[in-house]
């Protein structure tokens, strides 16, 4: 049964990825959120306050405040959308199942950016690299984001040849593949990683940009916007 709300809290900080998922999200849905701002800069993810909150020391957290009192806690941002999704379903993220093969291709896509692309050039483990094993973390971060734009185009490829053209990662609605796409090409261009390399990759996202719930959403929040 759907809950109803006091309040949803979102812990996010402006240049994480994982956290503009959910904004992005929650503009397209006209999800009302209220926004609690982390400082990664400052380690504020690690401070004993916000590991009461989220013990993985990562943002994004969401805090449902229920109308019954209830008060519970959502970490990781795949299930902070299944749970935003539930209950406010409009518009679709993910294709019915009546839709397998673009349902899976949305899921596939998504995993590709979650677990594959971002997980390994996160900024704690940008910092273990440079302070413990005396590497270039940047240099790393690129080769990551390089590997994964490729194959994410390849992904784009053989699905517009078999299972059809669209403005986006996966036909013409918007889906939780470019949920995750956009933040994560931002992610690369702060590396100097240019998008321009992977065309159909570059127009999905330059059709995202279009969308305002991109713009207000992704990474620096307010409309900063791609070069
Ligand atoms: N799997 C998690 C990843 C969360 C994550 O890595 N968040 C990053 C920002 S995008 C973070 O908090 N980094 C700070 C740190 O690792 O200390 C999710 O999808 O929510």
């Amino acid at each position: 049964m759907a809950l109803n709300f006091r309040a949803l809290h979102l812990y996010t900080a402006p240049l994480s990825g994982c956290s503009a998922r959910i904004r992005i999200a929650s503009h397209l849905k006209s999800i009302p959120l209220t926004y609690h701002t982390i400082d990664i800069s400052k380690s504020e993810q690690s401070s004993s306050s916000y590991l009461a909150i989220n013990p993985n020391g990562r943002v994004p957290s969401l805090i449902v405040e229920a109308s019954s009192n209830e008060r519970f806690t959502i970490t990781q941002s795949p299930a902070i959308l299944d749970f935003l999704s539930g209950h406010f379903p409009e518009p679709p993220l993910l294709p019915g199942t009546e839709r397998p093969r673009e349902r899976a291709r949305v899921m596939e896509l998504a995993s590709l950016v979650a677990c594959d692309i971002q997980p390994p050039q996160n900024s704690s483990i940008r910092k273990k690299i440079t302070q413990d094993f005396s590497g270039d973390s940047e240099a790393w971060a690129r080769w990551v984001y390089e590997r994964g734009f490729s194959v994410y185009e390849t992904f784009l490829e053989t699905g517009r040849k078999e299972i059809g053209e669209g403005k986006y990662s996966v036909g013409d609605a918007i889906s939780l593949a470019d949920i995750f796409l956009v933040p994560a090409v931002q992610g690369g261009l702060r590396v100097g990683v240019n998008p321009v390399k992977w065309p159909i990759l570059n127009q999905v996202v330059r059709e995202c940009w279009k969308l305002e719930a991109f713009r207000k959403g992704g990474l620096g929040g307010h409309g900063k916007l791609l070069p």
